[in-house]
């Protein structure tokens, strides 16, 4: 297996040959730099969605220590990029995870159609089991008869119980029974998948809601996560989600999937910075050990080294 720094590398590629293309050329002249130069250097760090305002300060911090004769190679300009994002990710600062005290740790997934709800809740609980923890899931997303077998097939797979209802059911309900039969067989974790929707949609949020506060008629103390995932891939739509969704849900942290095909892994930190929310996990594949806890020297590393 590869180390988790290796698995990051792999994930970000993309990301990286994003970043590098504004570095081309900057040190293989004797001209000194120009508005032109800064102005490509920004270009590349905004390419990868990290956000405009944090590109245009570490651009300007890059500048000032050219000025004074600190930056002579990459390498002096990525360590720039990496003190600012290390800054804002602020490793030392996320809270860790809501566990349960008793009984299982319930995390509620939550997103748009195609963000990766139920893919992750399958990799959620294969992550898990290979801690050693016993993992339930429930098949939330009633409206659609393909989302329950994707996630039942997911369940034979890994050897993991999933609650699945009939399509056109109750959510609600199903995530009530989903708690109850976790909390009944002792279950570490469960792990509910829900349908998706769009945050502009009153009515779908309301019945999100509902979901979520009959959970706590099953047990008050849960759901102790709701984790949003957003497509990595999609920039910053992926920031609009998680502030729209943010609004009306109170979402406890990200999943950042599908960071293995873009070059916009930059979102991971426009999102921190924005929101606050801290990115739990990131997908890095299709396949179910391609789920990374989110480790910020890693991601930065990655990114800038
Ligand atoms: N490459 C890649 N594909 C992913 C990742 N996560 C999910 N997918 C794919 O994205 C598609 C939609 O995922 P799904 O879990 O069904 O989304 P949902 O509608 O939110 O439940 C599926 O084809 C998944 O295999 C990821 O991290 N990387
Ligand atoms: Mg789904």
């Amino acid at each position: 297996m590869p180390s988790l720094f290796e698995r990051f590398k792999q994930g970000l590629e993309r990301t990286k040959t994003s970043l590098l293309r504004g570095l081309q050329g900057l040190f293989g002249g004797a001209e000194a730099w120009n508005d032109e130069t800064y102005a490509k250097l920004e270009a590349s760090l905004i390419a990868t969605d990290l956000g405009v305002g944090i590109s245009q300060d570490i651009v300007k911090e890059i500048r000032n220590r050219y000025e004074r004769g600190l930056i002579a190679t990459e390498a002096d300009i990525m360590a720039v990029g990496k003190e600012k994002i290390l800054g804002i990710l602020d490793a030392a600062n996320v809270p860790p995870m809501n566990q349960a005290t008793e009984g299982p740790t319930v995390i509620m997934m939550v997103g748009v159609n195609g963000s990766g709800k139920t893919t992750t809740t399958a990799k959620l609980a294969y992550y898990f089991k290979e801690q050693g923890k016993s993992v339930m899931l429930a098949a939330g997303d009633t409206f659609r008869a393909a989302g329950i077998e994707q996630l039942c097939i997911w369940g034979e797979r890994l050897g993991v119980p999933v609650v699945a209802g009939k399509h056109g059911g109750d959510a609600a309900a199903l995530a009530f029974d989903a708690v109850k039969s976790a909390t009944q067989k002792n279950c570490d974790y469960l792990i509910i998948d829900t349908a998706g929707r769009q945050h502009t949609r009153k009515d779908l949020m309301e019945e999100l809601s509902k979901v979520k506060r009959v959970i706590a008629k099953a047990n008050p103390a849960a759901p102790h996560e709701i984790w949003l995932t957003v497509d990595a891939s999609t920039g910053t739509n992926a920031l609009i989600q998680a502030r729209e969704f943010g609004k009306l849900f109170p979402i406890t942290g990200l999943v950042l999937t599908k960071l293995d095909g873009t070059g916009r892994g930059g979102i991971a930190v426009a999102i921190k910075q924005e929101l606050g929310h801290p990115v739990r996990f990131v997908g890095l594949g299709e396949q179910k050990e391609d789920l990374q806890p989110f480790d910020v020297t890693s991601y930065v590393d990655a990114l800038f080294s």
